[in-house]
Formats: C-alpha cells, structure tokens, sequence
C-alpha cells in the first residue's frame, strides 16, 4: 500500500506539514494535492493552531509537479492551465491567506512548483545544502505558483530573470544574501530552529500577526494612500483585540504577555 503523499504531526499550538514522496522528491500528484488541501483545511478550522511548519520527507523539500504525469499519451494534451486553476493557485492563495505564520522548512532542492510553495510561505528557512531551482525553463515552460509574481519582488529584475531564463539552481546561502529567503541554517539545526519559530509564532498575537499579513499582502498593489487607509482599518481590528489589550497591560506590569491567539 502507498504512504500517505501528507503527513501531518499536531504539536502544542501548531502543526508539522510534511510533503511525503521521498522518491519523487516530494513532486506533487493529484493525491498529494488533496490530502495537502485537507490538511491545511483542518489546520485552518482547528482554533488552537497558530502556526503551521511546512516541509519535505527524505532528501528533497518538493520537486514541483510530478512530470511522471505528463509524460504525453498519443495525441492527448494534459491541459496544464486546468492543472493550474485546480490545484496549484489555490494551493498558493490558501498559504498567503491562512489566519497563522507559515514557517517553511526547506531541506533539500526546491524546484519547479516546489520553489514557489516555498517562497510564498511567510517565513522561508532553508538548511545550508538545499538549492531553489525555477526549473521550468528547462523543459519549455513558465513559472508558475506564482514565481513570475515574487521573484521579482524578492530579489528585483535582473536577478529574476537570471532565475527564471537560465534555471539554475541557487544555493541556500546565496538565496539568503540575495533576499530570496529569511535565513540559511545548518542542516542539522533545520527543524529546530523552524520549530522555534513556530513555538514563538503559537504564543504569539494571532489575530495581530494575520493582519500583518493581509498588510504586506495588499501593500503589493496599493498605493500609499490606500495602504494608509488600509493601516487604520487593520490597526482599529487590532486594537480591538484582547491580546492587544494584554499586550499593553504585559508591557505596563513588567512581565512577559500570555496571548489567546485566534479566539481572542
Ligand atoms: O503540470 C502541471 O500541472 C503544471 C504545473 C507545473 C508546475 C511545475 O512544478 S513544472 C516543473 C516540474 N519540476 C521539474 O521540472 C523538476 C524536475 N526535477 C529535477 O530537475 C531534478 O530532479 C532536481 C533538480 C529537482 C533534483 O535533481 P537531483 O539530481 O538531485 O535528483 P534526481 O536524480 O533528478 O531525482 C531523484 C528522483 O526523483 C529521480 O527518480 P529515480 O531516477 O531515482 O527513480 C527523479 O526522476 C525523481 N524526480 C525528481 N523530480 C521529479 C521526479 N519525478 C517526477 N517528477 C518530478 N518533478
């Protein structure tokens, strides 16, 4: 019987998402596609996660697509925008709108699909051996889960292109002095250091720290009067919040807060 292409390890106050077909590199079926989407459905309904630690089984963090399920057949054409519109934009959209921080753990090469799952993550740690590949060039296509979007963001034009039209893979560390990713770590502190991220993130002003997100989500197409407007909204929501409330009064008494997350 096949292993489950998810597996998913519920910790105090987040979840361990691991992508989980070590001998495809983690490239994703539609079997994967679901049970991610479950996955992250549950984590999203369930009040008590604050955070979610994305990450890849075995040697690879995800190598995009599985091209084994495209191999063409006769004269029939998989239609790759389906492809698209099914699973992988939602897939992307669903990360950046998730109420919690995403911590992806990238332990191996990323490339494809893979590489921009990764790179729409709120947090991206990558272990010193990994390597973000936009492979798509390499066999005719765009890239896509929103690569053509955040590459040049994250690391301006030039470098984007560079990225996307030659296809070359780029090592942790360069990822990281580039301003692709957060941090590179050592390979053996990976899923620490991620879970610490994730601990802090579970003890953390929920409500506040999703409305960070929506912020720098929408500052990508807003102009800075918009954005301003934006701000008072999201700062009145947050103001409102207990947590904000024990925020100040934690500050004010000398102690470390205690927050109560999405509920509060
Ligand atoms: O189709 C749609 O729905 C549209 C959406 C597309 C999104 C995409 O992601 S398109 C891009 C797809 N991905 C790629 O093009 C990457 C393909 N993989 C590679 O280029 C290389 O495997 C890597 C650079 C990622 C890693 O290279 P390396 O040398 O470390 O490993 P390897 O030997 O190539 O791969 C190890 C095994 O994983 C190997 O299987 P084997 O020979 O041991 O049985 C290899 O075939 C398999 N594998 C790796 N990537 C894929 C894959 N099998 C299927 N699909 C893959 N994407």
């Amino acid at each position: 019987m096949d292993e489950a292409p998810i597996l998913v390890d519920k910790r105090e106050g987040y979840r361990v998402v691991t992508l989980n077909r070590p001998h495809r590199l983690n490239a994703f079926n539609e079997a994967m596609h679901r049970a991610l989407k479950a996955a992250l459905d549950e984590a999203e309904i369930d009040q008590s996660c604050r955070a979610l630690l994305l990450t890849g089984a075995g040697r690879g963090f995800c190598a995009g697509q599985d091209l084994s399920d495209r191999v063409a057949r006769g004269d029939i054409k998989p239609d790759l925008g389906k492809s698209i519109d099914t699973f992988y934009n939602p897939l992307i959209r669903r990360l950046r709108g998730l109420p919690f921080p995403v911590v992806a753990a990238v332990n191996g090469v990323a490339a494809g699909a893979g590489a921009n799952i990764a790179l729409n993550c709120d947090i991206v740690l990558a272990a010193r051996s990994a390597s973000f590949v936009q492979a798509f060039a390499r066999i005719g296509l765009v890239p896509d889960s929103g690569g053509t979007w955040i590459l040049p963001r994250l690391v301006g034009a030039a470098r984007a292109r560079g990225l996307a039209l030659l296809a070359e893979p780029l090592a942790a560390e360069k990822a990281e002095s580039w301003g692709l990713i957060w941090k590179a770590v050592d390979d053996a502190s990976l899923m620490s250091e991620a879970e610490k991220l994730c601990e802090k993130f579970a003890a953390g002003p929920t409500i506040g720290l999703s409305l960070i997100k929506r912020a720098l989500d929408a500052s990508e197409t807003n102009t800075l009067h918009a954005q301003l407007d934006l701000e008072r909204d999201l700062q009145r929501e947050a103001g409102n919040t207990p947590d904000y409330a024990e925020g100040v009064r934690a500050f004010v008494d000398k102690r470390a807060p205690i927050y109560s997350g999405r509920g509060g």
